[in-house]
């Protein structure tokens, strides 16, 4: 007996169709599928085509490129041209804005093709993180960078595990899998969940004693509470914690004991990493904030690889650090 899955298409369709909603939002989700199962392949490839490795330039971050990160950044862009319907894109690849379809576009969209750096040279999971926010359809658009709490959608890829979780504004977060012929099927919907037998912590344990001092005394006084997980990619631990319940925590680095390699602004990118996740967990039930406790999706993005600390997760855990982080 052959078992049939909705997939994410029919699903969006429906979507789209219960909101009233045009054909446009399908046109850019489609590309970014198509994106997204393109690296995947390159990624699941790399290894034998020798595409793990460096590509000999820094980016904008001051950090190597990978080979992953130029062809995850081509196919992208190929696919957001191609769809038509995107004014401007902001990637961590990019330095600059990149103009996509400037007459005739009609969102934003802010990503990371490759989200989880440390992770590509062993083919380990890495993220494909997007956001995506609409241009003001009542009058003028400024083009102006725009806040989470901004964005119509929002939704990350962990490759290569065919694993594709969205966010939809005002209507949940919704887990996918890829099926034997590459669709994304059965959609699940993503809520946090309360009881917190499975709820888990997810740092990275080398930088603990580099974070502010309520930082670290609020770790010593949960620590042993909740199971620890850390995959060193966003989307692979955020992955975990939608499910488990918990957070993911990446503080601000300001007791490192080399100066140099203090972050006190944080580490994560605001606009395709920190929203991301943020604009997902919310719409599951959770929160987040930064390391003044200001939620994620207020802060204005004032330039477009602006970083920031994140803690986010189970609203009762976030609340809490908050509470100390405000203290
Ligand atoms: P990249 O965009 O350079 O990969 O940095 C982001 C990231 O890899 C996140 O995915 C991950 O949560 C974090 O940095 C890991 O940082 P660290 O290796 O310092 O723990």
């Amino acid at each position: 007996m052959i078992r049939f899955e909705q997939t994410f298409m029919n699903f969006l369709l429906h979507h789209q169709e219960r909101h009233k909603r045009t054909y446009h939002f399908l046109i850019l989700m489609d590309a970014l599928i198509s994106a997204a199962k393109h690296v995947e392949h390159y990624y699941l490839t790399g290894a034998l085509k020798g595409n793990l490795g460096l590509a000999g330039d820094v980016n904008v971050q001051g950090e190597d490129v990978l080979r992953m990160d130029q062809i995850a950044q081509e196919i992208t862009v190929h696919y957001l041209r191609a769809s038509g319907r995107v004014i401007h894109a902001v990637s961590e690849e990019s330095e600059k804005i990149i103009p996509i379809n400037t007459e005739g576009g009609r969102y934003f969209v802010y990503f990371d093709p490759l989200d989880g750096s440390t992770n590509v040279p062993h083919g380990l999971p890495v993220g494909f993180l997007f956001g995506i926010a609409r241009r003001n359809m009542e009058g003028p658009e400024d083009g102006h960078l725009r806040s989470g709490k901004d964005y119509i959608a929002a939704g990350m890829f962990v490759i290569p595990t065919g694993a594709f979780t969205l966010a939809l504004k005002n209507a949940g977060t919704w887990r996918f899998h890829m099926d034997e012929i590459m669709d994304f099927v059965r959609p699940v919907r993503m809520i946090l969940p309360e009881d917190t037998k499975e709820w888990e912590l997810s740092f990275n344990p080398a930088n603990r004693h580099a974070y502010a001092e309520k930082v670290q005394s609020w770790i010593e006084q949960n620590e042993r509470k909740y199971a620890f997980r850390y995959l060193g990619a966003l989307a692979g631990d955020f992955h975990r914690i939608l499910a488990n319940g918990g957070m993911f925590m990446y503080p601000a680095i300001v007791n490192h004991p080399d100066p140099r390699k203090n972050r006190p602004q944080g580490k994560l990118r605001l606009m395709y990493e920190a929203a991301v996740v943020a604009f997902m967990c919310r719409e599951a039930g959770g929160t987040a904030v930064d390391e003044t406790g200001t939620p994620i999706l207020d802060i204005q993005p004032k330039e477009p690889h602006q970083r920031t600390a994140l803690y986010v997760g189970s609203k009762p855990l976030v609340g809490d650090i908050a509470r100390a982080l405000l203290g």
